[in-house]
C-alpha cells in the first residue's frame, strides 16, 4: 500500500525525520512518501498557525488522490484540517493526535498529553473532547520547547521534556504519556525506556492504524460529512482549488 504523510508545517528537514519514524513504524510492503506543503508556516504553535496551514496540507492531499494513495497521515499533533481532508481523500485519513489517544486509551487507563508550547495545549483538549476522550487524559501539558528547537540538539529539548513526564507520572497520576509533537517521534523509544511507562508517538500510532484500516479495506465513508466538496467556482488566492 502506497501511503502518503503530510507534514503540514513547510520544514522540510522535519518532514525527514518524520518520514524516517513512519518507515521505521511501517509494513514491509507499505511506501510511505513524506511530504510537506510548499506554502504556509514552518511550524505550527496555535490556532493562528494552524488556520493558515490548511489550505497547503489539502493541496497535498489533493496531489495524493491523482497519484493512486491508499491512505493518509496528517502528521502535527492538532490534527490539521482532519476533516476537511476526509473530504478529499477516498482512502483513510489519519490524524496522529487522533491516532495516539486511541493507542494509549488501549494501554493504559489515564494517560497524559507532553506537547511543545502552552499555545498548543487548548487546541488539543478541543480535540480530546471532540474525539470523545477527554475522560481517559489526565492532563495536557507543555515543555516550553518550541517545535523546531526538537530538530536543535543543543536546545536541550529532550530534557526538558524528559522532566515534564516526571511532572505528569508524579503530579497526574498517568500511567502513559502521548507525545504532543510530530516533531518527537524519535524519542519515544528512548523515554518509555528511561520512564518505564508507555510512550505514544502519534507517527508510529497512525502509520499503524492506517495499514489496518486499509488492510480490512475501509475507505472514508462519503455518505455523511466526509462526502465529497461540491464543485463551486474559489475566488482570489485559492482559484486553483476550484473543486
Ligand atoms: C506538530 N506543530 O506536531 C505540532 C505540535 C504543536 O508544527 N507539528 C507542528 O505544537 O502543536
Amino acid at each position: 500500500m502506497k501511503l502518503l504523510v503530510v507534514n503540514t508545517n513547510t520544514t522540510a528537514s522535519m518532514t525527514a525525520r518524520i518520514g524516517e519514524a513512519a518507515r521505521a513504524a511501517a509494513a514491509p510492503a507499505t511506501q510511505i512518501v513524506a511530504v510537506n506543503p510548499l506554502s504556509g508556516p514552518v511550524s505550527i504553535e496555535g490556532y493562528f498557525d494552524e488556520a493558515f496551514a490548511v489550505p497547503g496540507m489539502l493541496e497535498e492531499i489533493l496531489k495524493g488522490e491523482a497519484a493512486a494513495t491508499d491512505a493518509y497521515v496528517i502528521a502535527c499533533f492538532d490534527d490539521t484540517g482532519l476533516e476537511a481532508a476526509r473530504c478529499c481523500a477516498t482512502g483513510p485519513v489519519v490524524g496522529i493526535g487522533e491516532a495516539a489517544f486511541h493507542l494509549a486509551s488501549l494501554v493504559a487507563h489515564r494517560f497524559s498529553v507532553v506537547t511543545t508550547l502552552s499555545r498548543s495545549i487548548a487546541p488539543i483538549e478541543a480535540n480530546l473532547v471532540k474525539y470523545g476522550l477527554i475522560s481517559r487524559c489526565a492532563r495536557v501539558r507543555a515543555c516550553e520547547v518550541p517545535v523546531l528547537a526538537l530538530d536543535d540538539p543543543a536546545s536541550g529539548a529532550r530534557a526538558k521534556l524528559s522532566a515534564e513526564i516526571d511532572r505528569a507520572k508524579t503530579q497526574d497520576g498517568a500511567d502513559a504519556i502521548v507525545l504532543g509533537c510530530a516533531g518527537m517521534a524519535d524519542l519515544a523509544a528512548a523515554l518509555a525506556l528511561e520512564h518505564g511507562l508507555p510512550v505514544i508517538d502519534g507517527v508510529a500510532a497512525a502509520v499503524k492504524l492506517a495499514e489496518a484500516l486499509v488492510g480490512l479495506g475501509h475507505a472514508t465513508s462519503k455518505r455523511g460529512p466526509y462526502a465529497r466538496p461540491i464543485a463551486k467556482p474559489f475566488a482570489g488566492i485559492f482559484a486553483k482549488l476550484s473543486a
